[in-house]
């Protein structure tokens, strides 16, 4: 959904609900699409800054209108006008401050209450920093509630793109649809440890498997 004063598109466009705690790297995150960048719109009303992200498939092109907030999640929640009519989400936190994973699943719930059974992606941002607290392992909130989980660095660009793939299949219903063409993307501004991170990939893969420990409640103290 765009706000009233942004251009709407002829092609399909979702509106996409960015949320996590703040200082996770959600701005950082949207801010990397330079033509959403540029078009973005801001409404002080909501207190909301929605960025047009365009994405070309092989099926044509889709549009998110990514809902970014001013900062209110410093707060507490957010309010219900910013989730209402969300199509899909992302749930954001960071590898490097623990607090912010623990607080996925109150993200989550805030998210179920508003949108029914929208697609939703956790990321796990800032996966450049050298000493993580939340290792790859760690990561086990996706399996229990049945999202999607990558790793991310927004200020590298690492995997900016995944997220928007699965949520563009999910909503096309087309497990096959791919981007195509160059996106235009802010240049890195750090550089990832490909080696370590292809290890940690493989390791989130061999982890998909292992049984969820039973006594973990979603609500951790
Ligand atoms: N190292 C690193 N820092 C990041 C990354 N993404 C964001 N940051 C930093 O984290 C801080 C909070 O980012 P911001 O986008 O404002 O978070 P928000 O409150 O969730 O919107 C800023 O100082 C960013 O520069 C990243 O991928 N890697
Ligand atoms: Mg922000």
């Amino acid at each position: 959904m765009a706000l009233p004063n942004q251009q709407t598109v002829d092609y399909p466009s979702f509106k996409l609900v960015l949320v996590g705690d703040g200082g996770t790297g959600k701005t950082t995150f949207v801010k990397r699409h330079l033509t959403g960048e540029f078009e973005k719109k801001y409404e002080p009303t909501i207190g909301v800054e929605v960025h047009p992200l365009d994405f070309t498939t092989n099926c044509g092109k889709i549009r998110f209108y990514c809902w970014d907030t001013a900062g209110q999640e410093k707060f507490g929640g957010l309010r219900d006008g910013y989730y209402i009519n969300g199509q899909c989400a992302i749930i954001m936190f960071d590898v490097t401050a623990r607090l912010t994973y623990k607080n996925v699943p109150i993200w989550h719930r805030d998210i179920c209450r508003v949108c029914e059974n929208i697609p939703i992606v956790l990321c796990g941002n800032k996966v450049d920093v050298k000493n993580r607290q939340v290792k790859a392992k760690q990561v086990t909130y996706h399996r229990k509630k049945n999202l999607q989980y990558y790793e991310i660095s927004a200020k590298s660009n690492y995997n900016f793109e995944k997220p928007f793939l699965y949520l563009a299949r999910k909503l096309a219903g087309k497990s096959d649809l791919i981007f195509v063409g160059e996106l235009a993307l802010r240049p890195p501004e750090v550089h990832i440890d490909m080696a370590e991170q292809q290890k940690i990939d493989a390791e989130l893969k061999a982890t998909a498997n292992v049984p969820l420990p039973d006594d973990d409640d979603d609500f951790i103290e």
